[in-house]
């Protein structure tokens, strides 16, 4: 007799308990027209070593990593990565084809190997999440002398 009122209680509880994570764990929503893009270097440049890259952001603001601020993220930088082999519903690791700018950084200077890479950039939540949906820019292809 007990137990029957225990199991619907526990379930309730339970219920409770993973409402707000779930809720948390929702990836934060873009605004509409928020955009990421390069201001240089431009698609297609012969660039040399060191490379200086340049972050634009439309529609949203830069918050460092941490801050969990509406209509706000940082950039990352990817390397050499497509979008598919990249989970956009969870923090995005930090690896050479992932580059993380938590900082609020809007440009980079960095080296790269010699020869043709594709970058991108996209966007992060507080927690190195992309937002839903991903803001992600163009990809520019760039060739490192
Ligand atoms: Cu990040």
């Amino acid at each position: 007799m007990t137990c029957l009122f225990r199991r619907p209680a526990a379930a309730i509880l339970t219920a409770l308990l993973t409402l707000p994570t779930l809720a948390l764990a929702q990836p934060v929503p873009a605004p509409e027209g928020a955009e990421v893009y390069f201001i240089s270097p431009a698609d297609g440049a012969t660039v040399a070593n060191p490379v200086t890259i340049r972050f634009g952001l439309r529609g949203m603001g830069i918050a460092p990593a941490g801050a969990d601020w509406d209509n706000t993220g940082h950039h990352h930088l990817l390397v050499n990565i497509e979008p598919s082999e990249i989970a956009m519903d969870e923090s995005l690791p930090a690896t050479d084809q992932i580059r993380h700018f938590g900082g609020g950084q809007t440009e980079a200077t960095l080296e790269l190997s010699a020869g043709t890479h594709t970058l991108r950039l996209l966007l992060g939540d507080y927690s190195h999440t992309p937002h839903d949906p991903p803001v992600m820019s163009d990809p520019i292809t760039v060739t490192v002398e």
